[in-house]
C-alpha cells in the first residue's frame, strides 16, 4: 500500500550480444522477474549502427566508442524494460559495476562476466534516460502496459 504511493519509473535492460551468444539471456530475465519487477517490452533484436550510436550518443568521444558500436552490433540484442519503484537504481545494482572484474558476485557481470568490453547487459542510468531509451529502441504497440492479477507485490 505504502509502495503504491511512490513513483513507478521504467529502465530499459539490454541483453548484449554477448551474453545473447553465451545463452545468458533466460538467466539474465530471471534475475529482474526474481526481484520483482514488472516486464512491459521483450524481444530479440539485431540492432543498425545508427541506433547503437543513437543509444551510446554520450560515449561518443570516448576512444572505445567504434569497439562498443562494433560490439552492440556484432549480433542480436535482447531488449527489455521493466517498471517498478525504484527500479534503475536497483537494476544497476542487480547488474553490477561496468568493470566485471570490480563487480560484486552475486551481481550479473560479477557471476557472468569477465571483460568491461563484453560485459552481458546493459542498464539506464537513470528515469529519464529509462524512458529515453524504451522511446529508442521499442515502437509504439511493443510495450505492454499490465496489472499482476492476484500479486500485488510485483508491482
Ligand atoms: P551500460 O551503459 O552498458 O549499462 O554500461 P555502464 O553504464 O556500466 O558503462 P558506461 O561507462 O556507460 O559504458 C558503456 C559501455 O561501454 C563499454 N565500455 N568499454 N574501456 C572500455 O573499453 C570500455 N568502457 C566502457 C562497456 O560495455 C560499457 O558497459
Amino acid at each position: 500500500l505504502i509502495a503504491s504511493l511512490e513513483q513507478v519509473d521504467q529502465t530499459y535492460i539490454m541483453v548484449k550480444p554477448d551474453g545473447v551468444q553465451r545463452g545468458l539471456v533466460g538467466e539474465i530475465i530471471s534475475r529482474f522477474e526474481k526481484k520483482g519487477f514488472k516486464l512491459t517490452g521483450l524481444k530479440l533484436f539485431q540492432c543498425s549502427k545508427e541506433l547503437a550510436e543513437e543509444h551510446y550518443k554520450d560515449l561518443k568521444q570516448k576512444s572505445f566508442f567504434p569497439k562498443l558500436i562494433d560490439y552492440i552490433t556484432s549480433g542480436p540484442v535482447v531488449c527489455m524494460a521493466w517498471e517498478g519503484v525504484g527500479v534503475v537504481a536497483s537494476a544497476r545494482k542487480l547488474i553490477g559495476a561496468t568493470d566485471p572484474l570490480q563487480a560484486e558476485p552475486g551481481t550479473i557481470r560479477g557471476d557472468l562476466a569477465v571483460q568491461t568490453g563484453r560485459n552481458v547487459v546493459h542498464g539506464s542510468d537513470s528515469p529519464e534516460n529509462g524512458k529515453r531509451e524504451i522511446a529508442l529502441w521499442f515502437k509504439e504497440g511493443e510495450i505492454c502496459e499490465w496489472t499482476p492479477v492476484q500479486a500485488p507485490w510485483i508491482r
